[in-house]
């Protein structure tokens, strides 16, 4: 049976684990944070905005933009990484925000997950809206564009999470904030000098052969073999391909939380597997979701 996204009543996180509530402590060890080492109500109680991205780099430098974007005091240089005391993840508090990376890869983002979900819940926040941003390969769509998922989809185009619980496969849903995409949508039109599009996004195990790239240091079959695969993927409706989206889109929406994923695309990959855009032009690339996300959050907060 799959398991689908439930929205929680009075806008709190739902933590679907009876085990939790009998936990004298919970240490959240991969933020280096805990219930009886922090005042976690006091820390995070009144965030209303969670962006996670891969890279520690560029989550830092995510939130030193919003402390411009939502016009704060000081240049924002200066901002403490909350989880120093680890070097698994980084996270910078920025007014309603936080801004956390996840690493790459599904293991990588669930371990965040699970414990920034369970932050939320012993900190009392309610009403979250967390988005991730990141980067992507697209599908036939020009390099740069950023893509605002509907549906994120596993490598057989399924709208599906699965992961081996106890040696049997629990099969989750992946349903993102339909309402948020329209939102996001809404946003991007503001903001003319990149396209911006809906599509469904693939979600993959690899970078290399699962996203049947013919770069990597294996390879079982041929460029033929690639193209009618990544075809199939576009005829399914996927516009881009990245590493995340499943397992954030199936773990945020059981837990109760509106969730939207907006990733740029690095390249076309009908037209090739490497990536050769400049430093420049990557760096560029990457604010692109960042621009978009601040557009919708200062809509959000009335700053417009
Ligand atoms: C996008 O980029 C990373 C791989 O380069 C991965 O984390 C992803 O989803
Ligand atoms: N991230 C991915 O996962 N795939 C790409 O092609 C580019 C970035």
């Amino acid at each position: 049976m799959t398991e689908t996204t439930r929205y929680s009543g009075g806008g709190f996180v739902h933590i679907k684990n009876p085990h939790l509530e009998a936990m004298d402590e919970d240490v959240l060890y991969h933020l280096d944070l805990g219930t009886k080492t922090h005042d976690l109500p006091a820390m995070f109680g009144d965030v209303k905005f969670v962006c996670v991205g891969g890279s520690p780099n560029r989550m830092r430098a995510f939130a030193q933009f919003m402390h411009k974007e939502l016009g704060l005091e000081g240049d924002g240089e200066d901002l403490a990484d909350i989880c120093a005391g680890t070097d698994r993840y980084a996270m910078y508090r920025v007014g309603p925000l936080l801004s956390i990376s996840h690493g790459m890869g599904i293991p990588s983002v669930s371990i965040m997950l699970h414990e920034l979900i369970k932050l939320l819940h012993h900190a009392k926040c309610r009403d979250v809206t967390i988005i991730r941003i990141g980067t992507s390969g697209g599908l036939g769509v020009q390099a740069g564009s950023v893509v605002i998922t509907d549906r994120a989809v596993d490598a057989c185009f399924q709208p599906r999470f699965e992961q081996v619980v106890l040696g049997d496969v629990v099969v989750r849903g992946t349903d993102l904030d339909g309402g948020l995409v329209e939102e996001l949508l809404a946003c991007s039109k503001a903001i003319p000098d990149f396209p911006t599009l809906v599509g469904h996004t693939m979600c993959t195990y690899d970078f290399y052969e699962g996203q049947g790239r013919l770069d990597g240091a294996l390879c079982s079959f041929s460029n033929e073999k690639k193209l009618e695969y990544l075809k199939r993927a576009h005829d399914a409706g996927v516009r881009n391909i990245e590493m995340e989206s499943t397992a954030f889109a199936a773990l945020c929406g059981l837990c109760g939380l509106r969730a939207a994923v907006v990733c740029v695309t690095l390249l076309d990959r009908l037209e090739g597997d490497q990536i050769r855009a400049s430093h420049e032009v990557l760096q560029e690339y990457q604010q692109r979701p960042q621009r978009l996300v601040a557009a919708f959050i200062r809509r959000r907060l009335g700053l417009r």
